[in-house]
């Protein structure tokens, strides 16, 4: 027998509010979106390229790197788990030594652990609060934070290539 309007408004939608994560989708589109141009941003990137510095105090890409692998592998993955520490991030990620291609196959893994993630995350459990050097916060901002990092920083290492080409090409 066909539902009739009324029976579908009742029981169409056989996904309770618990489980809904519509806003969980959209975050890992946009998350697709990121990673795709980092993507774009490290390919054919030499070694040469990644320890090059326009002034001695600038940070390298290597540097830059290692600092959004730790985000897209450790920090993000941690709020999608809930085991964040409420007294801040306790990962050593770039305290250690990582080759390039590590680093680059890290952030690769971080967007599926991400997707993956998301899928698994409930648009209840995004606006669950939880609490960061001593601030409370809730999920989906700290996502959305360390989601603009990424793209902050991949900007960082498409100026650093266009500088070093220039400078190169001279
Ligand atoms: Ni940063």
């Amino acid at each position: 027998m066909v539902a009739t309007t009324e029976e579908n408004t009742i029981y169409g939608n056989d996904t309770p509010q618990s489980t809904m994560n519509t806003q969980a989708q959209i975050l890992k589109q946009h998350s697709y979106y990121i990673f795709e141009r980092i993507e774009g941003t490290v390919k054919d990137l030499s070694e040469d390229e990644a320890t090059w510095k326009p002034c001695q105090d600038s940070n390298d890409i290597r540097w830059i790197l290692t600092h959004m692998a730790r985000i897209g592998r450790i920090l993000i993955p941690q709020i999608l788990e809930g085991t964040v520490k409420p007294g801040g991030w306790d990962d050593d990620y770039e305290r250690q030594p990582h080759a390039l291609n590590e680093l680059i196959e890290d952030l690769s893994k971080a967007h599926e652990i991400i997707s993956e993630g998301l899928d698994e995350t409930s648009d209840a459990e995004l606006g669950k609060s939880l609490t960061l050097w001593g601030r409370e916060i809730d999920c989906k901002s700290l996502l959305f934070h360390l989601l603009a990092e990424l793209i902050h920083h991949n900007g960082q290492i498409a100026m650093l290539r266009g500088t070093y080409k220039r400078c190169k090409d001279k």
